[in-house]
């Protein structure tokens, strides 16, 4: 008997040290004399905020996103919201860590997230939440830290989509992919332990390329006029060299049948100028009656397209402004279905009597060029990549209709749930609980920390930043050059006033912060590590 009260003994004190190991827990009964609140993260991958109405962005009146602009009408939009490294794996293991990449190991796509490390997951399990993801998880190693967890293998795919079981199984599902992750995660609230708080993300694949819509919503922005970004022919001229290498424009590297759905086969003997080189992996996937409606959508437009190509009717830049709309009504159609999503769990949280006390929050790993700079993809600190969409919905805490302006960061996602939780964040976290800010208050950070590490894909190189309410530094190592831009003269940063000698104190001061920024956050030294 006392053997087995030593034992039990034991492994609490064990179990408590593990939570305690990195951060601080705040007594049990303190704890339960807080209600606790709930927390629905919905995430989607690649949402830039110019494509969510309540950003007020060039595309806010055709930005289909009623239910997120909800939870932002009711609760908070953060306008100056951003990643710490704009790419998927990285964006995710920095909202689990709440670290900065290197620091938590997983900097760039491929890499393998290390799951014995601390995460806000596992803290809020262990303190008696019930937890779960679902959906796009893209870090290689299983989950820990959840109770329940359904998620789409490495970038997952939007028709008929297959999800990685618990127990190491794989379930393929018939339809798409948006709808199948939200009828997990409401099964999944449904079935819940309710005696406990809980804590879910319900994460999409949505809108990542291949920007493939849900069938219902083929058509949906063809009578709509898409305003065109002031940059879509930038030349790249005045800023870093690195620029001009890039293969991710719309011109020159959108494919055609991946891309911009136009099928070899429908093509005839119109020839297309390249790239054409991955296929139609979704296509390909589809059931026969799927692929009808698909083509009962494409295949007339394709054909008007092709022979007004072949008639020498869309050239140059007229191609490209086709290319741009196709991409975007694609885009748009798939963050269609991503926002209804959205407004199926709010509704369910109504109907079930837990909107109250539940904290609602979305947001996308990163940003994404809807044709800014004539890009598609993301990667680079310029602002639609660099920006993250966070909004948040909690009653009673956060006054319905706030528009915040301070420069938040995925490092503060980790913190925030855990304050949220009545918990206390360990110290090693890089980010900072935006809880206080609900309250109104005004001690906040003046600058953000970038570092992107990836080597080559889309030609983009590594690079490394500051940025201020005003001003962005940027950092190129491979060309060993600076980029300087005044956001506030030059908001599209069109031309880098490194060499401006009118700059030269604000260029002394901006790299002297971006070292104090890796000074404190022990950033590895340049050159970075290839593995
Ligand atoms: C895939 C895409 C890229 C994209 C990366 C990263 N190609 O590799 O275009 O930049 O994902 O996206 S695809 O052919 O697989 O679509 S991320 O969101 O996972 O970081
Ligand atoms: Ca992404």
């Amino acid at each position: 008997m006392y053997r087995v009260l030593f034992c039990l003994v034991v492994f609490l004190c064990f179990s408590i040290e593990m939570v305690g190991n990195d951060g601080n827990r705040i007594a049990a009964e303190e704890r339960d004399s807080i209600q606790r609140p709930n927390i629905v993260f919905l995430f989607s991958d690649d949402h830039a905020v110019n494509a969510i109405s309540a950003y007020g962005g060039p595309l806010k009146d055709v930005a289909p996103t009623p239910n997120i602009d909800r939870i932002a009408r009711q609760g908070a939009v953060f306008l100056n919201s951003f990643c710490a490294n704009s790419i998927c794996g990285p964006s995710r293991a920095t909202i689990l860590s709440g670290k900065h990449s290197h620091a938590n190991g997983f900097m760039r796509n491929g890499n393998k997230f290390d799951p014995s490390q601390w995460t806000f997951a596992k803290q809020l399990q262990a303190s008696g939440y019930a937890t779960a993801v679902i959906g796009k998880w893209h870090l290689s190693s299983n989950p820990v830290g959840f109770d329940y967890w359904e998620v789409l293998p490495g970038q997952g795919n939007y028709y008929n989509p297959v999800f990685l079981q618990m127990d190491g199984s794989k379930k393929k599902v018939d339809g798409y992919v948006t709808d199948i992750t939200t009828e997990k995660a409401i099964e999944w609230l449904d079935g819940r332990d309710k005696t406990k708080p809980f804590m879910l993300m319900c994460q999409h694949k949505a809108p990542h390329r291949t920007f493939s819509p849900a069938l219902r919503h083929l058509g949906s922005f063809d009578d709509v006029t898409i305003p065109e970004p002031d940059t879509l022919f930038d030349d790249y001229q005045n800023r870093s060299r690195t620029l001009a290498g890039n293969e991710m424009e719309i011109d020159r590297h959108f494919d055609w049948a991946y891309d911009a759905k136009v099928r070899k086969d429908e093509r005839g003997d119109v020839k297309l100028p390249a790239p054409d080189r991955y296929g139609t992996p979704e296509y390909n996937r589809m059931s026969a009656s799927q692929r009808k409606e698909w083509d009962e959508y494409y295949g007339p437009l394709n054909k008007e397209f092709l022979s007004e190509y072949a008639a020498g009717k869309i050239q140059g830049k007229e191609l490209v402004r086709w290319k741009y709309r196709r991409y975007m009504r694609n885009y748009l159609s798939t963050v269609k279905a991503v926002d209804e999503n959205v407004g199926r769990v709010l509704d369910y949280l109504e109907q079930n009597n837990l909107a109250d006390n539940t904290v609602v929050i979305y947001s996308s790993d990163q940003g994404f060029y809807l044709g800014e700079h004539g890009w598609y993809d993301k990667r680079w600190m310029f602002e639609e990549s660099f920006r993250m969409p966070f909004v948040i919905r909690w009653p009673g805490k956060i006054p319905a209709g706030t528009q915040a302006e301070e420069l938040i960061q995925n490092i503060d996602y980790a913190p925030t749930f855990l304050e949220m939780a009545g918990l206390t964040p360990p110290k090693s976290l890089h980010g900072k609980s935006l809880v206080p800010l609900f309250s109104g208050e005004s001690d906040w950070r003046k600058s953000l920390y970038y570092a992107y590490y990836e080597l080559g894909e889309h030609a983009v190189p590594q690079h490394f930043g500051v940025r201020t309410d005003r001003h962005k530094l940027i950092y190129f190592p491979i060309s060993s050059e600076w980029n300087l831009f005044d956001l506030e003269s030059d908001p599209n940063e069109m031309k880098s006033l490194h060499a401006d000698p009118g700059y030269d104190s604000k260029l002394k001061e901006m790299k002297f912060e971006l070292e104090r920024l890796r000074t404190k956050f022990k950033a590895p030294p340049y050159p970075l590590p290839k593995k």
